[in-house]
């Protein structure tokens, strides 16, 4: 690492955060490349210019010792790679092989099982806020309702089950008892259930605790003041 240089390119409002988190839990050197979401919560083109797809997180690993940069995009895969390269001691990794796998199952399970109902939740709230007319303002209203009746909130109520029962079976964390990257990558997912009205906090009194428990670690605050001296509103 020592021959590295690591950028984060960081959008505002955005699961971005749990990156710089997880470098500076491992107490990383990083350079933050900010941006800022457009009128339509959008991220700015210029990001297409680091990766095709635009989206962040964005991880810029340049080693300058072999000349070679490595431009990673994906949370779970920018999680994987980090842990693999830079966690050797592994303090968010667990010495034991099952725990090892089940965090790696966490770092997929994030975006591909638990982030799909909440993005659906997210986009019928913003088709129910949306300035329409009436009576399109009702059709649409009720159709949105009748999605997240006969899925979403189904489907999310299912996830969100599962995670209370995991975390009361792993004495307050995800995996093992103790913290670990599964903690940093599921907090951006469980913090928005919440923050969204997606859920109700005192129906999961385990998710409830956990994210004040992880919120209280230390490099989880030096990641906020970062994010915030960069401009971020939370
Ligand atoms: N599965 C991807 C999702 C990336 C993603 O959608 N990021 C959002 C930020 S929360 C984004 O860049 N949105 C901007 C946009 O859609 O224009 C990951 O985990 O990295």
């Amino acid at each position: 690492m020592s021959t590295a240089a690591v950028k984060v390119h960081w959008l505002n409002q955005s699961r971005a955060f749990r990156v710089l988190w997880l470098l500076d839990h491992l107490k990383l050197q990083y350079e933050i490349i900010p941006y800022k979401r457009n009128e339509e919560f959008r991220a700015p083109d210029e990001l297409k210019k680091v990766h095709p797809l635009g989206r962040a997180p964005i991880l810029e690993i340049d080693y300058k010792d072999t000349d070679q940069k490595d431009i990673l995009a994906e949370s779970g895969y920018i999680f994987q790679y980090v842990l693999e390269n830079f966690d050797k001691n592994g303090l968010l990794n667990n010495p034991d092989r099952q725990k090892a796998e089940k965090i790696k199952y966490y770092l997929h399970y994030a975006e591909g099982s638990l982030q799909p109902p909440l993005f659906i939740e997210f986009l019928l709230a913003t088709a129910k806020k949306a300035p329409v007319p009436f009576p399109i303002s009702y059709v649409t209203k009720k159709f949105a309702d009748k999605i997240s009746e006969k899925y979403s909130q189904g489907e999310l109520k299912n996830q969100l089950q599962f995670l209370e029962g995991e975390i009361k079976q792993n004495s307050g964390y995800l995996v093992g008892g103790r913290f670990s990257a599964a903690d940093i990558i599921l907090s951006f997912p469980l913090e928005m259930a919440f923050e969204r009205k997606f859920a109700q906090p005192e129906q999961y009194p385990a998710i409830t605790k956990w994210l004040k428990t992880i919120q209280s670690e230390e490099s989880y605050l030096v990641s906020k003041r970062k994010a915030k001296d960069n401009g971020a509103d939370f």
